[in-house]
């Protein structure tokens, strides 16, 4: 008897770990799931039913998981097919209603795959991809359904667009994801935006939108195309005639869902009435004459809350106005913004429809030195059923938005039981399955922008942090604690060792090549860390020739440091590669200038401890300038330009403040407007209370002063009476 219930018991507990062991999460997390207690081994061949009326791409995509069947078995069966197939029709009672939904069950004998519309089977096929284990698969009962009806990306950046490799990839990636909708609107492709909208693609270009939208529907995604017409659109017959051929030669092309964007504008385009006028007359003659395209989408001029001017009824117009069937894209409170209940509720009562969210996260093309790796967060879970769209717009690298992309595929689909940790810890393991121990270490450090004009931050190097904390105030009062310090060595270690895996893993190549600058940046700052550590060990030891090898190491570790960023991702915005620029590489700077200190009053040496860093600031009353990083190069103080339109108010002004006094040798500038020195005054001050003001001159958008003037404060203010609009393009200070 007792050995029967040990053996029972010994079955039970295999059973669970079997259990244990084969079922996984599934991303994204679906509605219902309950797992049966049994492992199903599937055999070699299998009888496959539904397979002719089934969703084809899904019937593919079944094949090439489970091999073509080596000669039928009537003892399993795979029903494949959606509600309304005869394949499936004794299942139909448990098919979720909803759009995409799907019913997966397996068992002993047979797995079903039933979807309430051919997307719902391509979805169900998705889940078991993930559930499988080689031949083996847990028994499991799925009902499950998205609760945002569109969920993808909106490729909406500024900077180099997407390559079309990365594109093909990317595609495949939202099928695999579950997302259903890539918009594509890249702001520097001519042909989408300002000048060249009116035009048809060329050739080459053409045959790559050609492929995308077949790629697209083979992955069960909308390829929907947007048009940026507003900076420089005619609200006459000739271009609305223009815009509509335009789209005439993208449906040629293959395309059948379309967007208009009129965010960025200033001037005739933002015309509220004129947007709706303009919509509607395509939702009328375009999109319900062809039928087969899908509810167009468009994006407001005001499309936050921070920028919108109720009293002005630009977006109550489009409420009122737009046909109902249109959509409207929403960024949140702010450009850069957390999604909420409220915040939806705001904007939902003014157009009069849920609104279609364009979240601009991971998108770094404020922040274009570093890259935006982190958990997605600040998502409120219980506002599915607000929004009609979720969009990420994403960054500028493909492959490495991936992380993003996967937890924002996530939230949407089922927002309710979404996880912040757990669904980032996935998403680092869906994207490089082979090294994600390696990945991990570098997203950790790796999550957040550094000061920016939006002022958007994210959490970074979390779990290390409290012990950096620690450590710090311990070196502070002279001592050096033990245990931290070993774990301090121990996170650097890794980081080293995670940068050199990373750089030549050949799982992905792309995006391998993708973060190459910022691993060497990484393991750089690695290194650093160890050496600044060992710095702190001979000054305790008192060892003198051990401090000066190290002190003299951490300075060309510096040195290189420096080259990187100087070197690589030149681009005219935030040039440069930032890493742990939150927590790691400050923790290492403060360790090196205490170190260096305490070695020199012990020793009563006079070794330089400065580390290079901007002492200036910029400084501003107008709102959207007012937290602007400011970079040195040579002679030259850089504030980081911004790409969207400023409203700068009548004696508001946009500054720097520098660490003491200098002779400037002159400012150069481009508010993106050709009149600007008309209506801004330059002014220069010793203290900051009394202004000199001097002159500028002015040659298309470039506002220019030659000076030679001593001073501490330089701002140049709004004097003409009025808001302006304008952009800034560069702002330069030049010693
Ligand atoms: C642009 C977008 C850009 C993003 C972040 C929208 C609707 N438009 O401020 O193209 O990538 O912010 O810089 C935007 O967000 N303007």
């Amino acid at each position: 008897m007792r050995i029967r219930i040990i053996c029972l018991c010994v079955c039970v507990l295999c059973v669970y770990s079997l259990r244990a062991q084969l079922s996984g999460p599934v991303y994204p997390v679906p509605q219902e799931m309950k797992w049966g207690l049994q492992v199903v081994e599937l055999p070699a061949g299998f009888q496959l039913t539904g397979e002719s009326s089934a969703n084809p791409f899904a019937v593919n995509q079944l094949k090439a998981l489970l091999g073509e069947e080596s000669g039928k078995t009537e003892k399993f069966t795979i029903y494949i097919g959606k509600r309304g197939d005869k394949a499936v029709r004794k299942y139909a009672h448990l098919i979720p209603q909803q759009p995409e939904g799907y019913y997966l069950s397996v068992a002993d004998d047979r797995i079903v795959l039933a979807g309430n519309d051919d997307r719902g089977t391509y979805y169900a096929v998705q889940t078991l991809r993930q559930l499988l284990q080689g031949k083996r698969i847990q028994e499991v009962e799925i009902r499950d359904y998205p609760v945002v009806r569109f969920r993808g990306v909106v490729e909406g950046f500024y900077g180099t667009p997407w390559s079309h490799e990365a594109r093909l990839r990317q595609l495949r990636f939202y099928g695999d994801n579950k997302l259903n909708t890539y918009i594509y609107g890249p702001k520097d492709d001519p042909f989408h935006s300002c000048p060249d909208w009116r035009k048809p693609y060329p050739a080459e270009e053409a045959d790559h939108i050609r492929e995308l939208v077949r790629v697209a529907r083979e992955n069960a995604v909308d390829f929907v195309w947007a048009i940026h017409p507003g900076q420089d659109i005619k609200w006459n017959e000739e271009d609305r005639s223009l815009l509509l051929a335009k789209f005439e030669s993208m449906y040629r092309l293959g395309v059948r869902a379309f967007a208009v964007f009129f965010d960025d504008i200033s001037g005739e385009g933002t015309h509220p009435e004129r947007q709706a006028d303009l919509l509607n007359y395509i939702d009328n003659y375009f999109v319900k004459v062809k039928g087969d395209v899908t509810p167009l989408i468009m994006c407001p001029t005001e499309y936050n809350k921070s920028w919108s001017n109720p009293a002005k009824g630009y977006l109550t117009t489009l409420g009122t106005k737009l046909n109902s069937g249109i959509q409207i894209m929403w960024t949140g409170d702010r450009v850069i913004s957390d999604i909420t209940e409220s915040g939806l509720a705001w904007v939902n009562e003014k157009i009069k429809r849920p609104a279609y969210v364009w979240w601009n996260f991971p998108v770094s093309d404020y922040v274009r030195d570093h890259l935006l790796m982190g958990a997605v967060y600040g998502l409120e879970l219980h506002i599915g059923k607000e929004m009609s769209g979720f969009v990420t717009n994403p960054m500028e690298h493909a492959e490495a938005s991936k992380i993003a992309i996967f937890s924002v595929a996530d939230y949407a689909w089922n927002p309710e039981h979404y996880h912040v940790q757990g669904s980032w810890k996935a998403a680092v393991k869906a994207v490089l399955p082979g090294e994600s121990e390696s990945l991990q270490v570098f997203v950790n450090h790796n999550s957040d922008l550094g000061p920016n004009g939006h002022g958007y931050r994210r959490e970074e190097s979390v779990e290390i942090y409290p012990v950096a904390d620690r450590f710090l105030k311990g070196c502070r009062q002279g001592k050096l604690s033990s245990e931290e310090y070993l774990l301090l060595a121990d996170e650097f270690t890794k980081i080293v060792e995670a940068a050199d895996v990373l750089a030549v893993n050949q799982e992905n190549r792309a995006l391998a090549e993708e973060l190459r600058p910022w691993l060497e940046q990484f393991k750089n700052m690695g290194l650093s860390g160890l050496e600044v550590l060992a710095m702190w060990k001979a000054a305790e030891a008192g060892d003198k020739d051990m401090f000066l090898r190290k002190y003299k190491h951490m300075r060309a570790l510096q040195q290189k440091g420096f080259a990187i960023d100087q070197t690589y991702n030149q681009n005219p915005y935030q040039p440069g590669v930032k890493t742990g620029s939150k927590v790691m590489q400050p923790l290492i700077d403060t360790l090196f200038v205490l170190a260096t200190e305490c070695y020199n009053r012990k020793c009563g040496a006079q070794l330089d401890s400065k580390i290079f860093t901007s002492p200036h600031q910029s400084y501003s009353t107008v709102e959207q300038f007012k937290t602007l990083p400011v970079r040195v190069k040579n002679n030259r103080i850089i504030v980081s330009p911004m790409l969207e339109v400023v409203k700068w108010g009548n004696g508001q002004y946009l500054g720097v403040e520098l660490d003491n006094v200098y002779t400037l040798k002159g400012l150069e500038a481009d508010f993106g407007v050709k009149e600007s020195a008309a209506w801004l005054q330059l002014e220069t001050s010793v203290d900051g209370k009394l202004w000199e003001t001097v002159g500028m001159s002015q040659h298309e958008n470039q506002v220019k002063a030659q000076l030679d003037v001593k001073a501490r404060f330089i701002r140049i203010v709004n004097k003409s009476g009025q808001e302006q609009q304008a952009y800034l393009r560069k702002f330069v200070v030049v010693l």
